[in-house]
This record gives structure tokens, sequence and C-alpha cells, in this order.
């Protein structure tokens, strides 16, 4: 065989693949203040997705996140480690919603992520289940 067209073809494989685990569309959303102070967004975790994916929020403004799961059978987390900026949370997601609550102290992008995985198969972050909260002055 020709060893050209093969290390061809691999390539093209493993750009397509890349493609793929690439494809996550982004879906922004822009915090407003309440009038009580408080930036309150809601969040929906389900497969394999979160919705919205980007958050941006006010730096150094209470931020309540209303998180929940979206139907289906596989469980779902959201997970943040951020303590330079004051967000840290690992939460399961249920159907009923939880309110998460932080004051971002500094901005910057910081990702969050679904942390369940099924046995061998891909974990629920290569699946597209990540997100970020950026947060602006
Ligand atoms: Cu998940």
């Amino acid at each position: 065989m020709n060893v050209r067209k093969y290390l061809i073809t691999v390539m093209l494989v493993l750009v397509a693949a890349f493609a793929l685990a690439d494809e996550v569309k982004e879906k922004r959303v822009v915090a407003t203040i309440d009038a009580d102070g408080i930036q309150r967004v809601e969040v929906l975790g389900g497969e394999y997705y979160f919705d919205p994916n980007v958050i941006v929020v006010k730096v150094n403004t209470p931020v309540e996140l209303k998180v929940r799961k979206a139907g289906g059978i596989a469980p779902h987390s959201i997970v943040i480690n951020a303590p330079e900026a004051g967000i840290v949370f690992d939460e399961s997601l249920g159907k009923e919603p939880k309110t998460i609550k932080f004051t971002p102290t500094k901005t910057g992008k910081y990702p969050f992520e679904c942390t369940k995985r099924l046995l061998f198969f891909k974990s629920h972050k290569d699946r597209g289940m990540h997100g970020v909260i950026e947060v602006v002055e």
C-alpha cells in the first residue's frame, strides 16, 4: 500500500475528529443586574451541553446561578474551581433547580464543566459539557 496515501488518510481522519470535538456552539448570556443588585442566570445542563455555555458577569457583583438538568437519565454536574476569582462550586444537577451563589472578585475567563463520565466512554466534558464564566469590569 502507498504509505503516503495511508498517512494522508490518517491525517484527514484526525482532522475530522478534532473538528467534531470542537463543534460546540456558543450560547452567550450577558447577565443583567436585578433591582436588588444580584445578577441572576438560569443554566440548563443536558446531553451533552450547557445552555448558556458562556456566562458574562460583572466583577464584584453577587451572582446567583439557577442550575438544573434537562431530561435524560445520565447524571450531570457543574464544577468550577477558580479560587483566585472567588468562584468555586461543585454541584450535581437535578430536575429541581439549585441556586449557586458567589461574587466574582477578579476579571478573566474561568472554565466550568460536567465531570461525569460513564465507564470508559468519553467524558461529558469531551462531549461538549463545558463552558466559561467570563468576569468583566
Ligand atoms: Cu454531564
